[in-house]
């Protein structure tokens, strides 16, 4: 811990004295604590970091409108326009990639959720599903389920890391949450947390908010805070030792996502990619979902924050979005290329401007809750090292099977949490119709087969298969095939051992 001269002096020079403004009225206990916090902030950089801010809320950098075009559809990869013989190539190099522990996940799962209002991390938030599974569970057991997919084709016993990016806000929770549920089965040394930096929120006049009388006002620094994050907390050295060649990352809130997905993990790999995208077709032109797009022929993502309406907006002849490939954040990269990043090019990613309400004390110290934005956020994407890439990848998806995000409260029209448990279920019902079961609904009549992803997210009926059971819908049909099934139905481990020995 610094001294407080050492800290009033490097204050003073960052123009930040009224930090310590009301130092004498804290006890001994709240001036440790905060002497301790402030030890932790880039002193040496708090100048620039606030003036920066100041500058950038000011006169945000130029849209980058005028310079993008979309992605030529030749250099996408997609689900929909392969033949079946490559999705399988592609699956059997991820799974043997995985087989071969050479692949890990990671969370991204800083952020404070402030749009779905909970006070807690969000992969804690529970759906409404019938088995009532939250969605740190479920993913936990897709990850079960891909080892033990992996190990069967190839014979091998494998490990697939999960490293876990969380925040100041959301570490000690997710910690608890996971240790209170057993780490959902898997085996914890596999199951890496850390955290990202935090940085302090600005004034427009370029000073750092006062939250409380010992304590500053910080934010995380962006999902692009994870490449200095594993930098700090050794994560790169942890996936070396492991063997751990290619990573999926990914977005906390996605219902659907495919955890350590092969197809996308094979896709990547045979294009000798060292960085990729997943992205599905923008569902309509405000969409909150960044678009992959070029930049003078380079590969990059314009943010919905960031991109003109009118661009977004614009249709080809056929009346299909221009800019139609949607950022879902799921990201492949290869450890040597983030290893790049860290080493060369971290200091280069853009910062990006949040304008918030940021509650403050004023000069008499009373707490205050603006009523309208008085702080400046700056964070970093994920996204922006795209650029860097030598040899980038886009692999569009259907959205219908892997992409249904959790953003909003209840009560939205997307987003919410019905939306995503439909999405489930209605996913759920095709996969148990394809392998030859018919589902009843609760009267007892026969509803008809689902088995198109085109028919929507509105589920026929309440039909929940454990990610234990089926990865995505694989293995399924020696289980249901001829079957008629009342609903609710839930297909979890034991039912399936049950109808195994029918
Ligand atoms: C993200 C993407 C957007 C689109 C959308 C799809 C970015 C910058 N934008 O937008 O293009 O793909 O997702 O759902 O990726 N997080 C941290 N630390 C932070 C801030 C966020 O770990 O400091 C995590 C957060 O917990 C979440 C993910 O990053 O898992 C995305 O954050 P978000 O939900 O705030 O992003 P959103 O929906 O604005």
């Amino acid at each position: 811990m610094l001294s407080l001269e050492r800290v009033e002096r490097s204050l003073e020079s960052a123009g930040q004295s009224h930090v310590l403004q009301f130092w004498s009225e804290l006890s001994e206990e709240d001036r440790e604590g905060f002497l301790q916090e402030l030890s932790q902030l880039d002193l040496d950089g708090l100048k620039e970091h606030c003036e920066g801010a100041t500058r950038a809320a000011a006169s945000p950098p130029a849209s980058l409108d005028q310079n993008i075009e979309p992605v030529p559809p030749e250099f996408i990869g997609s689900v929909r326009r392969s033949d079946k013989r490559s999705l399988s190539e592609w699956e059997n190099e991820g799974l043997l990639q995985i087989s071969g522990n050479q692949v890990g996940v990671l969370l991204l799962a800083g952020g404070q959720g402030t749009r779905l209002g909970v006070q807690y991390p969000k992969g804690m938030y529970n759906v409404g599903l019938p088995s009532g599974k939250t969605l740190y569970q479920i993913q936990a057991e897709r990850i079960h389920n891909i080892q033990e997919l992996a190990g069967r084709k190839h014979g091998s016993k494998c490990t697939v890391p999960w490293y876990i990016m969380t925040s100041e806000f959301t570490l000690a929770p997710t910690e608890k949450f996971f240790k209170e549920n057993n780490y959902f089965g898997l085996e914890p040394s596999n199951i890496v947390m850390f955290e990202q930096r935090m940085i302090p929120a600005v004034t427009f006049d370029g000073k750092v908010i006062l939250q409380g009388k010992g304590k500053i006002a910080m934010a995380p620094d962006g999902n692009g805070g994870l490449y200095k994050a594993l930098v700090d907390n050794k994560v790169l050295e942890d996936m070396k030792k492991r063997g751990v060649e290619y990573l999926h990352v990914y977005c906390v809130d996605n219902i659907l996502v495919k955890m350590a997905d092969p197809v996308f993990i094979g896709f990547c790999v045979s294009k000798g990619a060292d960085c990729g995208a997943k992205v599905v077709e923008k569902a309509c032109p405000a969409e909150p979902v960044g678009v992959v797009c070029r930049v003078q022929g380079v590969a990059q993502v314009v943010e919905y924050s960031e991109i003109q309406p009118e661009t977004a907006e614009l249709r080809g002849p056929g009346g299909e979005l221009v800019y139609s490939a949607g950022n879902i954040c799921n990201h492949f990269f290869t450890r040597a290329f983030l290893h790049d990043v860290a080493e060369k090019f971290e200091a280069q990613l853009k910062q990006h401007v949040a304008i918030k309400k940021v509650p403050f004390v004023d000069t008499c110290g009373n707490p205050v809750k603006p009523t309208k934005p008085n702080g400046i956020k700056m964070e970093k994407f994920v996204f922006d090292v795209f650029p860097f890439s030598r040899s980038f990848v886009v692999f569009e998806v259907v959205r219908g099977d892997e992409f249904s995000p959790l953003k909003n409260a209840d009560g939205a029209a997307t987003d919410s949490p019905t939306t995503a448990r439909n999405s489930l279920l209605a996913q759920h019902c095709r996969w148990a119709t394809a392998a030859g079961a018919t589902l009843l609904d609760e009267h007892g009549n026969a509803l008809p087969p689902t088995t198109s992803v085109s028919a929507g997210n509105n589920p026929p009926a309440q039909c929940e298969i454990s990610p234990l059971v089926s990865y995505f819908g694989e293995g399924l049909e020696p289980l249901l095939k001829g079957r008629t099934l009342p609903t609710p139905f839930i297909l979890d481990e034991k039912r399936a051992k049950e109808l195994q020995a029918q």
